[in-house]
């Protein structure tokens, strides 16, 4: 196979691919990208053009209720079998410094930290891969063990970011410069700011020509975190399981359907309310309402699809809102999410 096209733009091999995750068929999907590296397509292209956006449409239908989880699951599996296979097919000689590449604690995106880890690979840095969800007292010890140039964090989601700074600070503690990216540190990397990170990319590329720039460029900015002396945010955390008590009870007085849930619903509900208690609890920690309006717009979406109505939620904000009167910065943050659906709930 030759790619004739002049665009060579590989939005025909995405497809291709795209349905060879959908079938499940690892070995197709390997075969498929292998020859498009044999055939002179660079790998790095085959990572970021390829690999990269096919996974954005694997999670595109899952979000849309069109693929299973068990479907996304095996898609992604497959993909990391192609990151492997073009990996051990393209060996580079190192002739840049050490880059640790790691997820945060409690991060399972690996392949997206992969895909970052190979391009920089891929661009003569020798790499360390550490992989999904890394506790932070481990990856310190390896950072003194193997004194490596950078750290490379990845966050895909900002309900992780107060662990994210955690770690974000202990590594910066043991000298090594820390790099951040991901989907988490939200649009434009503008919470990789407030945690104070020596650098952000928003992608494998940029991380690439960050690096090979002159990094770090100085002492990393100090937190934009003055408002966490209020102590809202422990104080939030404390009260965690009681506002899931709260929300829980007041979907089954206000949502008619919810009388009727059986035992995995009740949970499944039950785990939504506690994901929606702990983005608040980040919006809290980062100061910022774009951090939990952007979580019940993705919300809002996910319900739509599964033909729940969006402005269900209305509901939970609503105790929640009641239950937190002495928590100005928190009730902001439900205020500006009220206010957002049910502006989506008019514009239906
Ligand atoms: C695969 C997948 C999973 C797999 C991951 C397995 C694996 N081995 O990676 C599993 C099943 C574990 C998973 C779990 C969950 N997921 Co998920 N997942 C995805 C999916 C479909 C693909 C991720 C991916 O590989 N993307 C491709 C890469 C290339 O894109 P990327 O992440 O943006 O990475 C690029 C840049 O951001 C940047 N970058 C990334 N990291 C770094 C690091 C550095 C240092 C730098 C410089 C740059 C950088 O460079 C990358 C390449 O250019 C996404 C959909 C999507 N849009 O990405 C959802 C998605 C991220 N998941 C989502 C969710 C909700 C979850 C769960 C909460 C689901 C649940 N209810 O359990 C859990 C959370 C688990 C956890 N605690 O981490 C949502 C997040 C929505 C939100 N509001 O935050 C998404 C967007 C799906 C969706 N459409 O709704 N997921």
């Amino acid at each position: 196979m030759t790619l004739t096209r002049p665009a060579d733009e590989l939005t025909e091999e995405r497809d291709t691919l795209f349905a060879l995750l959908g079938e499940a068929d690892e070995h197709a999907a390997t075969d498929f990208v292998i020859r498009l590296l044999d055939n002179g397509v660079e790998p790095e292209r085959l990572l970021l053009e390829l690999v990269a956006p096919v996974q954005v449409r694997v999670g595109e239908h899952w979000a849309a209720n069109r693929w299973t989880v068990a479907q996304e699951h095996a898609a992604t599996h497959i993909s990391e079998r192609v990151v492997a296979a073009l990996s051990t097919r393209t060996p580079v000689r190192h002739s840049r410094g050490h880059v640790v590449v790691s997820c945060m604690d409690g991060e399972w995106h690996a392949l997206s930290a992969r895909l970052v880890a190979e391009v920089l690979r891929l661009r003569g840095w020798r790499t360390t891969f550490l992989g999904a969800s890394v506790p932070a007292s481990h990856l310190v010890s390896y950072l003194h063990q193997e004194g490596p140039d950078v750290v490379a964090l990845s966050c895909a989601l900002p309900v992780r970011l107060p662990h994210a700074h955690r770690m974000i600070e202990t590594c910066q503690r043991t000298g090594v410069p820390v790099l951040v990216g991901g989907t988490g540190f939200g649009p434009g990397g503008r919470w990789a700011r407030t945690l104070g990170v020596d650098g952000w990319a928003p992608g494998a590329a940029a991380a690439a020509e960050l690096l090979e720039g002159r990094w770090p460029v100085g002492a990393p900015p100090r937190p934009a975190l003055d408002h966490l002396a209020d102590d809202e945010y422990p104080s939030l955390l404390k009260r965690r399981d009681e506002l899931v008590d709260t929300a829980f009870a007041a979907v089954l007085r206000h949502v008619p359907a919810a009388a009727g849930y059986d035992e995995r619903q009740r949970e499944a509900t039950e785990e939504d309310l506690g994901h929606l208690v702990d983005f608040l609890a980040a919006a809290v920690y980062v100061e910022d309402s774009e951090l939990f309006t952007g979580f019940l717009d993705w919300t809002a979406a996910i319900l739509a699809a599964r033909k729940v109505p969006p402005s269900t939620v209305l509901v939970p904000l609503r105790a929640c809102r009641a239950a937190l009167y002495d928590f100005p910065r928190a009730r902001n943050h439900l205020e500006a999410g009220i206010t957002r659906l049910a502006v989506e709930r008019k514009d239906q």
